[in-house]
């Protein structure tokens, strides 16, 4: 028997899946060849799906912390203590604080936000993903829209900052390989640990954190030269951008960067000379104080040189996911009132809240003491708490500090309705794993605390969300349609921005106004720790029984922390906030001042690497500068 649904991890693709079962009973789960655009390729991190919901480790009840551990109890007496807890809070509903992520995607776990939003608990705001990159693009064309991502073979060159093809989105690395296969060029900058190499024919390599310099001397060598494409009149205050630009020499852009000429004059050719070119931008390089500036600068110079609003050119960053659906109603009336704790430094901001400080959270959907930057800071947070719930199904590094763990069901074991920030296909999300009988979707267990409470807080069936999300310009298909159909394009142009024809009030594109330095590393840390994404899992969606008990870490060969380093003894990755035991190894082709962590290990584990990385917040859109970090490697008894 075969039957077809989508994933739902937090990831771009957003694959069509088909899970196969066979006459014995066993499960198996695979791409579905008919998607018109995921074309039957999943990814590795998906076929691990089918052994997490089997896990052994999954909890598969209710659990109540107790005096002497944890103590398994019904799910009516889970509900009535929510219930209570919560009622004592209606007067003061701020102490009351939500943290959500997309620990799996959909309308029906996003409609969970509307119990707290009746509710008028506090929220969070910002992001651990892409924030800042996703505001740069707001700024500067007044909205975020990519060209369909299917017109990227369209390309005859394809300039990537630092997206990793080969783990983050292995259809944007398939729409890459058919470009190349028409004769485009690609060209990856990046400091190293991608593995682009495969997708690419050349790459440049940059200091991390700074690609808005090595975009801003193209910019100088292209004024110069007088080969910027005739964008003024759509456009505001240009010549102000170009004497930023101007103020410092290109040697000066290119020494912040650490681009030699060579390569500097490669990707000056690439920009000068082809058309359509197409920019990609990665997520990796707004994760810094400057991320937001970063994306900037390089959307500047995919405008300047003519390649907006064409086909085979445009900017690809991340889309929103949920751009092709209507989710406006899940927001409730008071929302920009409400109060609202950045995500990104959520454990400080917990700990300094005040009038009322935070008496009860509620988790569902994401590992935010792992997932956060600083978590023992988040973790002491949530110990100074009074009553935390977790709705997961594993005992991260979050469940451990609740107070009750509520079970919840997992993709495949639920219905919903999917976008991409991606590609434009919506998708029918079917329920095809018979889930555990007492594991639970998020929208009952909230629909359930709220007929307890008093009065009540009623919740909309799930039929009645997804009726209301497809309710929404951008697609044409009732639930019904879509459930037959299984996809439906959006009807948004395959061109963004065509005629130039920006998403401001006034029509016109704008320029960042500042260029800040890059400061050097500080003293005793010489090291920028990336914490990249690993391949065969989603975040911190990996199981307990596959974490080693010594994360790996990845220097370059000639990172000159090497000498005086000795690796037959234990190694401590350490900065200003902890230590983490460690085993190095060596990546050639990276850049020497950097050390590469493969993100979402867990600290109960011997993981969790936001341990040693400071929160802060991104030069724009709350979100969270993570490889703004520096560490040391030391000898674990120094
Ligand atoms: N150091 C460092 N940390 C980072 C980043 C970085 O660059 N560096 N980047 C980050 C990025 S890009 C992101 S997007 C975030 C991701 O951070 P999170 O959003 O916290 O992602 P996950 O680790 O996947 O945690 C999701 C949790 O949801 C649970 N879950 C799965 N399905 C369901 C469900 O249906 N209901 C409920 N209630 N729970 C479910 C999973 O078991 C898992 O524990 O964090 C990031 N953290
Ligand atoms: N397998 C897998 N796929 C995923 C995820 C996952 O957890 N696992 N998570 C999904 C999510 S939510 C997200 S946000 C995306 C993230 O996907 P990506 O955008 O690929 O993000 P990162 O892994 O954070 O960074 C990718 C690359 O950025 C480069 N980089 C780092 N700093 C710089 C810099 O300063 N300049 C330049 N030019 N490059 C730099 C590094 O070479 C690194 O390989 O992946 C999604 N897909
Ligand atoms: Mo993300």
């Amino acid at each position: 028997m075969k039957q077809i649904t989508a994933c739902t991890y937090d990831c771009p693709d957003a694959c069509s899946l088909v899970l196969e079962q066979s006459a014995d009973g066993s499960l198996r789960l695979l791409g579905n060849p008919d998607s018109p655009f995921t074309r039957g390729v999943m990814c590795s991190k998906t076929r691990h799906q089918l052994r997490r919901l089997q896990s052994p480790n999954r909890i598969l009840k209710p659990r109540l912390r107790t005096k002497g551990g944890w103590q398994e109890v019904g799910w009516e007496a889970a509900l009535d203590l929510c219930a209570e807890k919560v009622q004592r809070l209606r007067s003061e509903p701020t102490a009351f604080l939500h943290i959500h992520s997309d620990g799996a995607k959909g309308v029906l776990k996003e409609a969970v936000n509307l119990f707290f939003s009746q509710l008028g608990s506090s929220r969070i705001m910002g992001s651990l993903c892409d924030a800042a990159g996703f505001i740069a693009g707001v700024e500067d064309f007044g909205a975020r829209e990519n060209n369909d991502i299917e017109d990227l073979s369209n390309a005859t060159a394809i300039v990537n900052w630092g997206k990793d093809f080969s783990r983050s989105s292995i259809h944007t690395a398939a729409v890459v390989h058919r470009a190349r296969r028409q004769g485009a060029r690609v060209l990856t900058i990046s400091p190293g640990g991608d593995g682009n190499d495969p997708f690419c024919d050349g790459r440049i390599g940059i200091r991390p954190g700074t690609d808005r310099f090595l975009a801003a001397a193209v910019i100088q060598r292209l004024l110069a030269e007088h080969r910027v494409a005739d964008i003024a009149p759509h456009t505001r205050a240009p010549g102000k951008f170009f004497q930023l630009i101007n103020s410092r020499a290109i040697d000066e852009h290119l020494s912040a960067c650490e681009v030699g000429k060579d390569d500097f004059e490669r990707l000056f050719r690439f920009y000068a000379d082809a058309h359509p070119l197409a920019t990609v931008i990665g997520a990796g390089l707004q994760r810094y104080r400057y991320g937001g500036e970063n994306v900037r600068f390089i959307n500047a110079l995919a405008l300047l040189t003519g390649n907006i609003g064409r086909s085979g050119g445009g900017v690809y960053f991340h889309l929103h996911s949920y751009r092709n659906l209507d989710l406006e109603w899940i927001k409730g009336p008071g929302h920009k009132g409400r109060r609202a704790f950045h995500i990104a430094v959520i454990g400080r901001d917990i700990l300094a809240a005040q009038d009322p400080p935070v008496k009860m959270i509620w988790v569902n959907g994401t590992n935010v003491v792992n997932q956060a930057p600083g978590a023992l800071e988040t973790a002491r947070a949530f110990d100074r708490v009074p009553f935390k719930v977790v709705v997961d199904a594993f005992m991260n590094d979050t469940a451990q500090r609740a107070d009750l763990v509520l079970p919840c069901t997992l993709m495949l074991e639920q219905e919903d309705v999917v976008g991409s920030y991606l590609h434009e296909y919506v998708q029918y999300v079917g329920e095809v794993v018979k889930p555990p009988a007492e594991a639970r979707p998020d929208l009952w267990i909230v629909t359930e605390l709220g007929k307890r409470l008093n009065p009540p807080v009623f919740m909309p069936a799930a039929e009645g969300c997804l009726r209301a999300a497809l309710a929404s310009p951008h697609i044409e298909a009732t639930l019904e349609e879509l459930k037959a159909k299984r996809f439906v394009r959006s009807k948004r142009p395959r061109i963004a921005f065509e005629g130039l024809e920006f998403a401001h009030a006034d029509g016109k594109y704008r320029f960042p106004g500042q260029l800040h330095d890059e400061p050097p590393p500080p003293a005793g840390y010489p090291l920028r720790l990336l914490t990249l994404v690993r391949r065969t899992a989603i975040h911190s969606q990996i199981l307990p029984e596959d974490q080693p008990p010594f994360p790996p870490v990845w220097v370059a060969p000639e990172c000159p922390v090497l000498q005086g380093l000795d690796l037959s003894i234990p190694v401590a990755m350490v900065s200003p906030l902890g230590r983490l035991a460690v085993v190095v190894r060596l990546m050639p082709g990276l850049h020497p001042g950097a050390i590469v962590y493969r993100r979402g290990d867990w600290m109960n584990r011997g993981g969790g690497v936001n341990q040693l990385i400071a929160p802060g917040l991104t030069d724009m859109g709350g979100g969270a500068p993570f490889y703004e970090q520096y560490v040391r490697l030391e000898n674990a008894s120094g």
